[in-house]
């Protein structure tokens, strides 16, 4: 682990402290991508188990969302300056009814930090503000995120949106979020399913790759 502090923070909910010992990190020479990886992700996963155990209640998944957020602050230019021009435009939000940022935040800040430019449109996002996102940035791709399983067939609902606009031929969608997986992506007529923040960034890279 490489900061025992962080993942303590995290799970704590205790921004203040989660943001300091990022700084800390930092200072110390740690890679801001692999900080995420190795002890960020990690944190917000134990925190997810604590709350299927009934250890954790709404507020503290609310605390850790938002020490997780602090956390991301000081990380995110970094990551973002990593990358030269950018490699394409990519559009991200997770679909309409469902309030869950937080993978959806690494997923931007990982295609950032990939050298994307990136349009967050954030939570609980409508189809038809994809839709006027897409005719305002000319993305290549669209990211759409889902943790309910209440809230996927929204990601049917809006591919079906962006087809029906006559926008489906311009970009390439892209699913995730932990309820999703590779054949409901077939099923619902996404061009590809990712499992984790950094196949985002792989995923986007194969299809920029191919359309360029
Ligand atoms: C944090 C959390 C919350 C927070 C969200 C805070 C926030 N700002 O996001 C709060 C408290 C608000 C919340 C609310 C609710 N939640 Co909640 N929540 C979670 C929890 C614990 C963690 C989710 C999370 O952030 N994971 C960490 C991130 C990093 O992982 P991730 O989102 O999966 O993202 C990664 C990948 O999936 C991928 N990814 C994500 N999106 C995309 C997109 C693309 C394109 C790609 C390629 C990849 C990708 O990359 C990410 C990083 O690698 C999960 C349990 C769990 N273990 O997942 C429940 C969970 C998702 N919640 C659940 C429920 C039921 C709810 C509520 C209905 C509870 C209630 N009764 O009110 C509400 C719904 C509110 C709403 N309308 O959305 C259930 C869903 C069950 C289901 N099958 O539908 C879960 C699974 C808990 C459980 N076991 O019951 N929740």
């Amino acid at each position: 682990m490489l900061s025992q502090g962080l993942y303590d923070a995290i799970l704590a909910g205790d921004a203040k402290n989660a943001e300091a010992a990022v700084h800390e990190a930092l200072a110390a020479g740690v890679n801001p991508a692999m900080l995420i990886a190795d002890t960020m992700i990690p944190a917000m996963d134990a925190v997810g188990k604590l709350f299927e155990e009934e250890e954790y209640f709404v507020p503290e998944l609310l605390l850790a969302g938002r020490a997780m957020k602090a956390a991301m602050e000081p990380l995110r230019p970094l990551l973002a300056a990593a990358g030269a021009k950018p490699a394409g435009v990519i559009l991200v939000g997770t679909v309409k009814g469902d309030l869950h940022d937080i993978g959806k935040n690494l997923v931007v800040s990982m295609l950032e930090g990939g050298g994307f430019e990136v349009h967050d449109l954030g939570a609980d996002v409508a189809p038809e503000k994809f839709i006027a996102a897409i005719r305002e940035h000319k993305p290549q791709i669209v990211c759409l995120s889902a943790l309910l399983t209440v809230t996927m067939p929204a990601m049917k609902t809006t591919i079906a949106a962006i087809e029906q606009a006559g926008l489906r031929g311009e970009v390439k969608v892209l699913i995730g979020g932990a309820p999703i997986n590779e054949q409901y992506a077939h099923e619902i007529g996404a061009d590809g399913y990712g499992a984790s923040a950094n196949d985002a960034v792989s995923l986007a890279r194969t299809f920029i790759g191919k359309a360029a």
